[in-house]
């Protein structure tokens, strides 16, 4: 299903899910002006940390297709599929990308995900962000800059499908059950030849050790 009354030029809020069983998903379209999106995309793809890691995934090591980088306050770890993150200390985009997710969303967070497809070729499979030190029902800030990719939600149970495209600058908030209950993707395009940086802005529970 396309998310048919999505309306790709909208600064406001558009709600893509809001269903019974608490799954919450939004979408600011336009999110960050023009201008700002560009200067930080130069930014990030120049001034990142980037790397290409390997995950374990049905018990076998390889290479994720896409760098990824993990920043956030001193000390915070992130765990998935076998690999272990250290976050980096926030630069001064990332700190105000932040600020602008946490005005908007009125949550706190503490650490951020980029991930960096370099064409259609890099993608990012079927999954949820539901690690436990993510805790019960993450809100989950997403910032896409660059080239449009295909979003894809998938509802575990129902197995309901919705696809969006993210465009530059757009940003999507999962909030509620929706990692209970949702899996996404970034699947792969021979179409893309563009790079995309998507940000993914979380809070770990501080207590994990
Ligand atoms: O690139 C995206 O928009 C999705 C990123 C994502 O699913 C993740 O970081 O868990």
């Amino acid at each position: 299903m396309q998310a048919s009354l999505f309306d790709s030029s909208a600064t406001s809020a558009q709600q893509l899910i809001a269903s019974e069983d608490g799954s919450d998903v939004k979408i600011w379209p336009q999110f960050i002006e023009l201008a700002q999106a560009d200067k930080w995309l130069q930014e990030l793809t120049h001034h990142i940390q980037w790397q290409q890691r390997a995950i374990t995934v049905y018990g076998k090591r390889h290479l994720q297709p896409r760098l990824i980088a993990w920043y956030g306050d001193e000390g915070i770890r992130y765990r998935y599929s076998g690999d272990t993150l250290l976050a980096l200390p926030w630069t001064q985009p990332l700190g105000a990308l932040r600020t602008r997710c946490e005005q908007q969303s009125g949550m706190a967070f503490n650490s951020v995900l980029l991930n960096r497809y370099r064409d259609g070729q890099d993608a990012m499979g079927w999954h949820s962000d539901n690690e436990s030190e993510l805790g019960r029902a993450p809100v989950i800030a997403s910032i896409s800059l660059g080239q449009a990719r295909r979003f894809d939600l998938r509802h575990r149970q129902t197995r309901e499908k919705l696809s969006i495209f993210l465009p530059h600058g757009s940003l999507l908030v999962m909030a509620g059950n929706t990692q209970a209950y949702w899996e996404h993707q970034i699947p792969r395009s021979k179409k893309i030849t563009g790079e995309r940086i998507n940000l993914t802005f979380r809070r770990i529970e501080p207590s994990t050790p």
